[in-house]
């Protein structure tokens, strides 16, 4: 009876042990960020609400009117992506170098986001 009890604590340290070891970080690929949308350029006026990515950091939080045109200036030579954390509100991809737009949600609220290929990577997006 001991040696029962003893064996069923032994398996439930193993499975306890095992799991917590599998816990990694989800992997990025297969999620291709959905639109890049290669929209015309808007000539010469440029300056409008921009995301500025430099050294893996999207910077300050970023105030934008509902369905504004946000830039996305990646000054790494790594590709990030502007990834609405929850729903899918906004999903932009930045190559490295490059520059990209997405258009801001017409709802109202704070939009956290990050980067799918580094999850460390964190912003928080305004709409009001
Ligand atoms: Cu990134």
């Amino acid at each position: 009876m001991t040696r029962l009890i003893t064996l069923a604590f032994a398996t439930l340290l193993f499975v306890t042990g095992c799991s917590s070891g599998i816990t990694t970080t989800p992997s990025a690929e297969g999620t291709p960020a959905a639109t890049t949308s290669a929209a015309p350029a808007p000539s010469a006026t440029a300056a409008g609400p921009t995301i500025s990515i430099a050294d893996m950091k999207f910077g300050a939080p970023l105030t934008v009117t509902p369905g504004a045109t946000v830039t996305v200036v990646n000054s790494d030579g790594a590709e990030h992506t502007v990834t609405a954390d929850s729903g899918n509100a906004f999903n932009a991809e930045v190559g490295g170098k490059g520059t990209t737009t997405f258009t801001a949600p017409s709802q109202p609220g704070t939009y956290a986001y990050h980067c799918t290929y580094h999850p460390m990577m964190h912003g928080q997006l305004i709409v009001q």
